[in-house]
């Protein structure tokens, strides 16, 4: 509890960690209580997971006041070239992909890139083990393994695995990101087993999942870890990326990058450029190097 001198009228001040949007309010637990709050309006947008100074407005409702300083932020491109922030204090960003719907690769690497270049740890969970597995998955998800990414294997219908990850997800912040469909909320289901986290069925004729999660969401877990269910939109992006950060986020790319005949190679069609070379001689997975450039043409060139 802090005492604020500016304001007598609200001398309360409280810390809350925000949990959710609802609505046009945003969810902020303290005490195990959960106050709709609103946030003053000069304040910068209230990501999920941050920490907030707030007082009681009227009874059972919140102001937020303050936001605290965060250790880490994770945010996606919004209107007018801004970015907005998305979610606050993670140590961890887990990727999750499953047998279906398709995995959309390119997606994944920007998620990786982003989290290489935000210092938060990342890794991969493989959910619907209890489905068989095409080889080309295998093959793909092979070159991410030999990257050092870690890759759990689940499947949250059967809950083989889970044991394990939740042992990976125990005291740290982390996010669940990923396509829709691919069982992100099921997941969270299953390690926070008193939340009713709503599913969904894949739609059978376009195996595209409906964005059944529609806010991202902060549960504890038993063993004093939090855990964001996210929804299945993409909820950071590149935002605030350059090429040469996009570059780097491919970590393999790394011990290569200073041998570039050039400062500014785009490591695209220039003069001596190692990264190339390093994928034509197959030091670098051909398809990483290939979704690098899309990416770098999705940024403009
Ligand atoms: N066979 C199988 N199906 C699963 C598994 N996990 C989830 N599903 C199904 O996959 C569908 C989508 O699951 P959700 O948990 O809603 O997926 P999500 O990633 O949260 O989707 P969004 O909230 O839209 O982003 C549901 O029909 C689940 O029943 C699994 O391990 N095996
Ligand atoms: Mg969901
Ligand atoms: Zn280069």
């Amino acid at each position: 509890m802090v005492v604020s001198k500016e304001s007598p009228a609200s001398a309360l001040f409280e810390e809350g960690v925000v949990i959710a949007h609802v609505g046009q309010g945003i969810a902020v637990e303290h005490d195990d209580k959960i106050i709709l709050c609103q946030p003053l309006r000069k304040l910068e947008t209230v990501a999920v997971g941050d920490k907030v100074l707030w007082t009681l407005s009227a009874p059972g409702q919140g102001r937020i006041e303050s936001i605290l300083p965060r250790r880490s932020l994770l945010a996606r491109p919004a209107r007018n070239n801004k970015i907005r922030p998305v979610a606050a204090n993670i140590d961890a960003v887990f990727v999750v992909i499953a047998v279906e719907p398709y995995c959309d690769f390119l997606l994944i690497d920007q998620y990786l890139a982003v989290c290489e270049n935000s210092q938060i740890n990342v890794a991969l969970i493989l959910n619907k083990l209890d489905l068989p597995v095409p080889e080309a998955l295998e093959n793909e998800l092979r070159i991410y393994q030999e990257l050092s990414y870690q890759i759990h294997k689940v499947s949250a219908k059967t809950g083989s695995g889970l044991p394990e990850l939740k042992l990976a997800l125990q005291k740290q912040t982390s996010v669940l990101t990923g396509q829709s469909g691919v069982g992100k909320s099921s997941i969270t289901n299953v390690i926070v087993p008193d939340k009713n986290v709503r599913t969904n069925s894949i739609s059978e004729t376009t195996k595209h999942g409906r964005h059944t999660t529609t806010a991202a969401t902060l549960y504890h877990i038993d063993n004093g870890g939090d855990l964001i269910d996210s929804p299945g939109v993409a909820i950071f992006g590149l935002a605030d990326l350059n090429r040469q950060q996009l570059a780097q986020g491919y970590r393999e790319f790394q011990p290569f990058i200073d041998n570039c005949q050039f400062n500014d190679c785009s490591h695209h069609q220039d003069k001596g450029c190692a990264v190339r070379a390093a994928a034509e001689d197959g030091k670098i997975a051909m398809t990483r190097y290939q979704r690098f450039l899309k990416l770098t043409q999705k940024m403009g060139g």
